[in-house]
């Protein structure tokens, strides 16, 4: 791709794509007033950079080519405060292409297919076609915990709005584009598209308005003289939108140090069995049972989740329910050759907390002066919502690393998940004015990062992407697992994102499956495989176990273990044997709920089906010719498909795998040849 500069606008042109008079845009405020910086012409040389500048701000875009395999080009806009009066900066749109002719990709919107991504562990990711609605959850309760308050969605069919990264693919000629900002620790990042929609009845063709994309510095306050860059926007066409994806998240990875674990961490974990009534007692007959009936399985960590504090805050007092105390359950676990692992949501406080109480100057605050409300989560406390600290505050971040050291270094709790980190971003007053939302949140994290230490393992939960980036090693990829599928009723009480849904839970582990290796280890959530206390049937815990596999995520198993059949921790064992591979979704672009897995091994390669349909179905596997040779793949009489046993005739390209249950999954393992030298 290059960039171009052509009457006072930038064109950025590529063998797929084009993007058509682009331009920046900045919204801020001085001395309480709003102002907009929209040049309508840059000025410099044809190859940039290019400049503009009104009163208060100048901006100056620059291009470089990307580095990498993904041939893209970087934009970024540097925004200097000119005059002296100091600048609240809002939005800076690195580059806003408009009109019907303001992105040239295929035959145009009617045939495109958008990536979007939602904006923390939690939120939706899946792909739209240009006519879908796609609305906030309408449930307040499922809203504040998956939706980014400062950046809500219309809902209008059309309108979409992506976070951190931005996918088109034109789905008749095959190539696409992607939008995906390469950095996260200093801002969040919206890409917003919006197309318009032949009327009703009329012959007029869906139509582009705009493609943008911005950098948000939430208000942070500018001094005179100071210059503020955007995180640098890759921008890349190309023949494959699947790559592209993968080949952003290579490039935010390496821009951003990100900490990839060597092997996803694997382990068990109280929450999906025990839920907030876990106890001392639970978690040591998990620890015997891995030793001795799951013994097979591997389980690196045994892991407290919610249910052992005193207070959403006072993360070293227990509570009745943990009589020997955090450190000596943490001895007794790694006594066990075990690691350690612990629940925390380090960034809230209760009502009731001592940390509330002994220092309410530490509560972030709104305009009103009121302590901003996260959450309110009834099984922590019925009458009030939880507080928020204000982690830009030199003390919080004392607290933080200290609560943090104290954990994973003085009491052995190596594995840590940090959960609803979301609330450090919330928008609100905060003690440092220079500070945007990302930067608050990224300080937060680093503090507990610097008191765990370098070789504790952090897994982040219901954590904003970007900012995570470089500090988790592990990261909630999904909604949360329940021990049922989730049905019609679940799907309209959580507007299908967000909520407690194995098949929405799933559904990102897929969607999201060219994050892993990248930024972190995708922690798909949970493998719930037992028989008592579900409603999941013997299909549902086979895709759940594909779904992981095939992926490539963290496997967490979260049942009362020594209640499990010996078959159903074979699927535990299954899944370890399986996962391991570089996992391709085929149709991450074709369908709302991709069904078609390819994960790809030294010496075999996985081709998965996920059938998400609430009807059984016949279902046949094409690997066309080029597929098969491309894999180097040996062409067999007959296949393996690993969750049944049952081994299946190939016929020319084609593998019937019979009918299948309703929400039901094949692993079909197909051997590569001997890689020729
Ligand atoms: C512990 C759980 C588990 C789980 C996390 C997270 O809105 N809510 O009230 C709400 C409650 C729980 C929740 C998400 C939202 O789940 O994803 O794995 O650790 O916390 O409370």
């Amino acid at each position: 791709m290059r960039a171009e500069a052509r009457d006072g606008a930038v064109d950025l042109v590529g063998d797929v794509a084009t993007l058509r008079a682009t331009r920046p845009r900045v919204t801020y405020r001085v001395e309480g007033r709003a102002a907009e910086l929209a040049p309508t012409a840059l000025d410099g040389p044809p190859d940039g950079p290019w400049t503009a500048e009104d009163d208060h701000l100048r901006v100056v875009l620059s291009t470089r080519p990307a580095p990498g395999p993904a041939r893209g080009l970087l934009l970024r806009l540097a925004v200097t405060v000119l005059g002296d009066l100091p600048v609240r900066l809002d939005d800076t749109t690195v580059l806003a292409a408009g009109g019907p002719s303001g992105l040239q990709l295929g035959a145009g919107p009617g045939s495109w297919s958008l990536y979007r991504n939602g904006w923390s562990s939690w939120s939706n990711a899946r792909s739209f076609r240009m006519d879908e609605a796609d609305p906030d959850p309408w449930l307040f309760a499922i809203r504040r915990t998956t939706v980014d308050p400062g950046t809500p969605r219309g809902g209008e069919p059309g309108r979409f709005r992506s976070e951190l990264v931005a996918g088109l693919a034109d789905l008749d000629g095959g190539g696409g584009l992607v939008l995906g900002f390469v950095g996260g620790a200093r801002c969040l990042s919206v890409i917003d598209l919006a197309v318009d929609l032949p009327a009703e009845g009329g012959a007029t063709r869906a139509e582009l308005a705009t493609l943008a994309a911005t950098c948000r510095f939430d208000g942070a306050t500018a001094e005179p003289g100071t210059t503020l860059a955007t995180e640098d926007l890759l921008v890349a066409d190309g023949p494959d939108p699947v790559d592209l994806l993968e080949g952003w998240a290579a490039a935010l990875g390496a821009a951003q140090g990100a900490r990839v674990p060597a092997r996803p961490p694997h382990g068990w974990c109280s929450w999906y069995y025990h839920y907030s009534k876990v106890t001392e007692a639970d978690v040591r007959r998990a620890l015997a049972a891995a030793d001795t009936v799951a013994a097979g399985v591997p389980l690196g960590y045994v892991m407290v989740d919610d249910g052992h504090q005193m207070a959403i805050g006072d993360w070293l007092a227990t509570n009745g329910k943990f009589p020997s105390g955090l450190a000596a359950l943490a001895a007794d676990i790694r006594a066990t050759g075990r690691d350690a692992g612990l629940w925390l949501a380090p960034f809230l406080a209760d009502h009731g907390s001592d940390v509330a109480r002994a220092h309410p100057e530490w509560l972030l605050r709104d305009e009103a002066g009121d302590p901003v409300t996260a959450l309110w989560n009834p099984t922590w406390n019925r009458r009030h919502g939880q507080w928020v600290l204000d982690c830009t505050r030199p003390d919080v971040q004392a607290h933080l690393e200290e609560v943090a050291r104290t954990l994973a270094v003085d009491w052995g709790y190596r594995v840590l998940k940090l959960d609803f980190c979301y609330a450090a971003a919330l928008p609100g007053v905060r003690h440092d004015p220079a500070s945007t939302r990302a930067q608050a949140l990224r300080a937060a994290l680093d503090a507990v990062r610097r008191g765990a230490g370098h070789d504790a393992l952090l897994v982040g939960c219901g954590l904003p992407l970007g900012p995570a980036v470089g500090v988790v090693d592990g990261m909630r990829v999904g909604t949360d697992v329940a021990p049922t599928w989730g049905g019609r009723v679940t799907r309209w009480a959580f507007s299908d994102q967000g909520g407690l849904s194995t098949r929405i839970a799933m559904r990102n582990t897929v969607t999201r499956a060219f994050l892993h290796g990248h930024l972190w280890a995708n922690d798909p959530d949970c493998v719930m495989v037992r028989t008592d206390r579900t409603r999941l049937t013997e299909a549902e815990v086979r895709f759940l176990v594909a779904a992981v596999a095939l992926t490539d995520g963290m496997i967490v198993s979260s049942d009362q273990l020594d209640l499990v059949p010996p078959e159903r921790l074979d699927l535990l064992r299954l899944a370890h044997e399986l996962s391991g591979g570089h996992c391709r979704v085929v149709d991450l672009f074709a369908r709302s709920e991709p069904e078609r897995l390819v994960s790809t091994k030294a010496d075999e390669v996985l081709v998965g089906h996920l059938h998400w349909g609430d009807a059984p179905a016949a279902v046949t596997v094409t690997l066309d010719g080029p597929e098969w040779d491309r894999l180097g793949l040996a062409r067999p009489d007959e296949v393996v498909e690993a969750l049944t046993g049952a081994r299946l005739p190939v016929r020319g390209t084609r593998v019937d795998l019979g009918v299948l249950d309703p929400h039901d999954a094949r692993i079909l393992r197909l051997p590569r040849r001997a890689p020729s030298v």
